[in-house]
């Protein structure tokens, strides 16, 4: 018993250590929800760039749709209008959530249909040469646009 209590405290200054350290982190992961008969969803997160450099998300992957495209929400002809994307920018020191009605992961011919007891892993890149792997619950998203 001594031993792993010496284990422990001796390994966790340096867990903090790493976690505090971490150059991106990813909060509140989500796939949308939708019926089985549409072939596409949206995903939703909050992404911290914890450095002091601009770093952009360049690429999102998943095996579970055909397709992952990058999406903004942009207003045209009195329509909201989805949109690719080459990047999603994450300032130095910020947070950017991608969220209904505006910056989304966009899953384009869902290879199944979707469940809330679904988890998916979706890969994310980053220009820093970053690879991200976060696994996104499916849930019951209102469509509502929150400001
Ligand atoms: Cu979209």
């Amino acid at each position: 018993m001594k031993k792993i209590l010496t284990l422990i405290v001796f390994i966790s200054p340096l867990f903090l250590y790493s976690q505090q350290k971490e150059d991106i982190t990813i909060q509140e992961p989500m796939i949308r929800l939708v019926p089985s008969a549409s072939p596409n969803t949206g995903g939703f997160m909050k992404i911290s760039n914890n450095t002091p450099k601009e770093i952009k998300l360049i690429k999102a992957e998943s095996d579970f749709s055909q397709t992952v495209e990058l999406h903004n929400v942009v207003f045209e002809n009195a329509k909201m209008m989805m949109r690719p994307i080459e990047s999603i920018v994450i300032p130095a020191n910020s947070t950017v959530e991608l969220r209904p009605g505006s910056l989304h992961i966009m899953f384009i011919g869902l290879k199944n249909p979707l469940t809330t007891s679904d988890t998916k892993k979706v890969t994310l890149t980053f220009d820093n040469n970053k690879n991200i792997v976060v696994d996104m619950p499916v849930k019951e998203i209102s469509m509502q646009m929150k400001k």
